[in-house]
C-alpha cells in the first residue's frame, strides 16, 4: 500500500518527547544521564528532533569495563541459550517495526518505503540468521573461541542495520559490545538499546556510546577492546589500521567503493535500467556499494542512456515520509555540499549532467552524467550521492579493464543474458561481491566485504561469522612459543 498520505510522524513524537532532555548512553543495561549534547537533525526539514551526549573517553572506559564484566558470562551461555535472546530481539524488532522505520526516515532522510521495506526487516533477518549460527555454532567452529570485547563503529547511510550487521554476528559467537553510532543517525541505535533492555538481555553484554569520530577513536582504541569492526570512510578505516596495528586486535573494515556497472550489447536493457535506479537512486545513493559508474556496450549506450534518461524523469524526490518518494534527503548538509562540490568539479571538466528534479534544502537530484573520462574525478571519487557516471567500451576486456581502473574493490553488477559471458567477467572483476542481472541485494546468509581500499574482512555468511571468532587456544606453552 504505497497510498498517497505521508506516513505520520506521530508514532515517534512521544518518544522523543520522552527525552527532550537529552538522550545518554546505554552502558551496562542502563541509560546514563544526558552529558554534552550535541543536537541531531531531520535532514529533509532542518529541524532538531533530538539531544545527545557526546560520549567522552570515560564514558567508553566505563562501557567497555561493562562489556568486559558481562563477557565470561555470556560466553558461558549455551548457543541455544544465546540464540534464545538474539531471536526475541528479532521478534521485538518485527513488533516495533514502523516505529524504527519512521525513526529512521526522519533521523536518517532515506524514503519510508525504503526504510520500512527494505532496511528493518533486513535488520530482523540478521538477528533469526545469527540466532541460527549461534545454535550451531559449537558444531561449525569446535575449537573457536570469542575474541572478548569488540568495538563497532558504523556510519551514518543504514544506521539500523549497519548495527544489526555488527552486533548479530558477535553476540551469536559469545562477545559482548561496544558499538558507536553515527552522529548524525544516532537514534535507531538508541531505541535499539531500548529493545535489548525490554528482551531483558543481560546487562553489559550490549552497550551503546554516542559521539563523533573522537569518541569512535576512543572505542576502536581502547586497550580493552578485542576486536574492532569498523563501516565508514576509507580514509578513517586507514586511521583505524594504524591505530590498531601491533595491537593483536581483531579487525575488519568495511570501507568506500565506487563500483562498475556493467552492461553488455545483449542484455535485456529495461532490467538493467532498473537496475541503475536500485543501485545508485536507492538511498540516494548513500550506499558504499552503489553501482556508481555504468560501464555500457557501446552498440547499445545511445539506446541504453535514452531510456536511462526517460526512467530519471520519472523519479520523485521529496519529503522521504511521503509513500510515493523514490529519493530522499541527504543525510546532512556537509554530504551536500561535498557531492555538490564533486559534481562542479566535474563539470568544469567537461562532464554533462542530467538532472531530475529535487526540492530546495538538503537534497540532491537524481542524476546522470555522460561525457566523462575514465581517469575524472567523477569516475574516480566515491560521491555517494544519487550521481552515476556514464562510459562506454568496445569489448569485454575493455569492460573488465575500465571496471578495474579503481582504488576500490567492493562490488560489481554484470548484465547479459549470456551467462556464460557473465561468468566469465564475473571472475575477472576485482569486487568482494558481484551480482549478476541485479544489484544492491543483500542476505544475512552470504558475506559482503571489498578488496583493497574497500577494505577487509567479511560480514554475513560463514566467513562473517568466523570474523567474530579468535583462533583456538594454542594447546600447550611450547606450541604458544612457536608462533
Ligand atoms: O565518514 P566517517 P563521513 C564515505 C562517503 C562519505 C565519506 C565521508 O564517501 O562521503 O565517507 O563520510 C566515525 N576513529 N562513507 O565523514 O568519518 C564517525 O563518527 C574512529 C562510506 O561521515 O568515516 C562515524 O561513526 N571512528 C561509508 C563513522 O566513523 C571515527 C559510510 C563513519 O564516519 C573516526 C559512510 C576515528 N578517527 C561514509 N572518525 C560506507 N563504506 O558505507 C570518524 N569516525
Amino acid at each position: 500500500d504505497y497510498g498517497p498520505a505521508p506516513e505520520s510522524p506521530a508514532i515517534v513524537d512521544d518518544w522523543l518527547a520522552e527525552h527532550a532532555d537529552g538522550f545518554g548512553h546505554f552502558i551496562g543495561g542502563a541509560f546514563t544521564g544526558p552529558s554534552a549534547l550535541f543536537e541531531v537533525t531531520n535532514p529533509a526539514t532542518g529541524k532538531v528532533i533530538a539531544k545527545v551526549s557526546q560520549g567522552r573517553a570515560e564514558d567508553v572506559d566505563a562501557a567497555v569495563k561493562a562489556a568486559r564484566s558481562a563477557q565470561p558470562g555470556w560466553a558461558a551461555l549455551s548457543g541455544h541459550e544465546r540464540a534464545r535472546y538474539l531471536y526475541a530481539i528479532a521478534r521485538h524488532v518485527q513488533q516495533h517495526s514502523r516505529f524504527l522505520a519512521v525513526l529512521e526516515t526522519i533521523d536518517n532522510g532515506k524514503p519510508i518505503r525504503e526504510s520500512r521495506d527494505i532496511d528493518i526487516p533486513l535488520v530482523v533477518r540478521h538477528f533469526y540468521h545469527h540466532a541460527g549460527w549461534a545454535e550451531i555454532l559449537e558444531d561449525e567452529f569446535p575449537d573457536a573461541r570469542p575474541h572478548g570485547v569488540c568495538g563497532q563503529v558504523i556510519p551514518w547511510n543504514f544506521p539500523l542495520l549497519m548495527l544489526a550487521w555488527k552486533v548479530a554476528p558477535a553476540l551469536a559467537a559469545g562477545n559482548t559490545v561496544v558499538l558507536k553510532p553515527a552522529e548524525y543517525t544516532p537514534l535507531t541505535a538508541l531505541a535499539f538499546a531500548g529493545i535489548a533492555h525490554e528482551i531483558g538481555l543481560p546487562k553489559g553484554v550490549l552497550n551503546i556510546v554516542t559521539g563523533d569520530g573522537e569518541t569512535g577513536a576512543a572505542v576502536t582504541g581502547h586497550k580493552d577492546v578485542n576486536k574492532v569492526a569498523f563501516t565508514g570512510s576509507t580514509q578513517v578505516g586507514k586511521i583505524i589500521r594504524r591505530q590498531t596495528a601491533g595491537s593483536g586486535k581483531g579487525l575488519t573494515l568495511e570501507l568506500g567503493g565506487k563500483s562498475p556497472f556493467i552492461v553488455f550489447a545483449d542484455a535485456d536493457l529495461d532490467a538493467a535500467v532498473e537496475g541503475v535506479v536500485d543501485s545508485i537512486w536507492f538511498n540516494q545513493g548513500e550506499v558504499c556499494c552503489a553501482g556508481s559508474r555504468i560501464l555500457v556496450a557501446e552498440a547499445v549506450a545511445e539506446r541504453f542512456e535514452q531510456l536511462l534518461r526517460r526512467r530519471l524523469a520519472t523519479l520523485i524526490a521529496g519529503d522521504p515520509l511521503e509513500k510515493s518518494t523514490d529519493v530522499g534527503a541527504v543525510v546532512h548538509p556537509v554530504q551536500l555540499e561535498r557531492i555538490r562540490s564533486l559534481v562542479e568539479q566535474g563539470v568544469a571538466e567537461g562532464a554533462v549532467l542530467h538532472q531530475g528534479e529535487a526540492p530546495g534544502g538538503c537534497f540532491y537530484p537524481p542524476t546522470l552524467v555522460t561525457n566523462v573520462q575514465p581517469a575524472s574525478i567523477l569516475a574516480t571519487e566515491e560521491i555517494f550521492g544519487p550521481v552515476v557516471t556514464l562510459t562506454t567500451f568496445r569489448t569485454p576486456e575493455d569492460a573488465v579493464s575500465l571496471a578495474n581502473n579503481t582504488r576500490y574493490g567492493l562490488a560489481a553488477s554484470i548484465w547479459s543474458e549470456n551467462i556464460n559471458l557473465a561468468i566469465d567477467i564475473a571472475a575477472q572483476v576485482r569486487a568482494g561481491v558481484t551480482w549478476v542481472n541485479c544489484a544492491n541485494l543483500f542476505d544475512a546468509g552470504a558475506g559482503f566485504g571489498g578488496y583493497r581500499e574497500s577494505g577487509f574482512g567479511r560480514e554475513g555468511g560463514r566467513e562473517g561469522m568466523r570474523a567474530y571468532l579468535a583462533e583456538p587456544r594454542p594447546k600447550s606453552r611450547s606450541s604458544e612459543s612457536d608462533l
